[in-house]
């Protein structure tokens, strides 16, 4: 379910082949159509030599030119069109996150707490490599995004951290940013600020559950944050970005709090498509 979406990424006039050194696994999760007991290099090796070898520039399959082009052209989420929700006072959460990539350094390592936000950072920020990605989420638990970035702030002094935070898990590991400060860590804290567990509204709304305790009142995040002795910054609209800006350009001698008050209409697709198997 979660890397196949319930098998639908697989069409329905696909024919699958499994390789895999267990009997037992063939079919256990998919359907097939054939299935291969045997070594999966050496069964992709047999295979590629049947069709010829190495790609020689004609087009073999689907690996077209064309292709190659597309993927090249487009296959970053940012390119993917999209309907902006943003309204008067909230910034849709992919709209603010492409503007941020535009404006953060390249060179930057991205830390991602959990929760509904937390798919945009990932989507929509791009980064130098793997190092630059560091992802909380294996341990399943809210409020470690900030300790994370931390951690990557301090083992890469040469890159900008960018810490991703929803309000929920901000709030959770909130007394962080006083080592953030004390430590002198230059970096960046991104609040998708939904002023909710949104995670929680989003999965059990649906079914009328109460969502009194899940939901938030305002919290004037970047104020907190100037409390903390960082600086602090509110972002309703794509207008917003100024003192982001200001502060990028340095000296970046305290670190920035970027609280971005994001449209909540829906869940996210990641987060309707993990519910689906609970
Ligand atoms: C310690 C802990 N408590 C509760 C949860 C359940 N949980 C998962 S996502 C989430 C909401 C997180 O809210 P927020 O950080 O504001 O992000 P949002 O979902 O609103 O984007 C909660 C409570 C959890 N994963 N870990
Ligand atoms: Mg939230």
């Amino acid at each position: 379910m979660w890397t196949l979406r319930h098998g639908k990424l697989i069409g329905p006039d696909t024919d699958v082949v499994q390789v895999d050194h267990e009997p037992d696994a063939i079919g256990a999760h998919q359907s097939v159509q054939f299935g291969v007991t045997g070594d999966v290099g050496v069964t992709a090796r047999a295979v590629s030599g049947l069709m010829g070898g190495e790609p020689d520039g004609s087009d073999i399959g689907y690996r077209s030119a064309a292709l190659r082009d597309r993927i090249a052209g487009e296959a970053r989420w940012r390119d993917v069109p999209y309907d902006d929700e943003s309204d008067d006072g909230r910034i849709d959460p992919r709209t603010l996150t492409v503007a941020l990539d535009d404006l953060l350094p390249a060179e930057r390592i991205v830390a991602v707490d959990s929760g509904n936000f937390m798919g945009y950072p990932s989507m929509f920020l791009s980064v130098p490599d793997a190092d630059g990605f560091c992802f909380t989420q294996a341990y399943q638990s809210i409020g470690l995004g900030l300790a994370s970035a931390i951690g990557s702030a301090i083992a890469r002094p040469d890159r900008l951290t960018v810490a991703t935070l929803g309000d929920g898990g901000a709030l959770m590991g909130i007394s962080e940013l006083e080592t953030v400060v004390r430590l002198g860590l230059p970096m960046v804290l991104v609040v998708y600020d939904d002023e909710a567990y949104g995670a929680e509204v989003h999965h059990f709304g649906p079914d009328g559950d109460p969502l009194d305790t899940v939901r938030f009142p305002p919290a004037d995040i970047a104020q907190i944050g100037r409390g903390f002795g960082c600086d602090g910054v509110t972002v309703r609209g794509t207008g917003d970005f100024g003192p982001v800006r200001k502060w990028l350009d340095g000296p970046r001698e305290r670190p920035l709090v970027i609280d971005a008050k994001v449209t909540s209409q829906h869940g996210s697709w990641w987060l309707e498509e993990a519910f689906r198997g609970h």
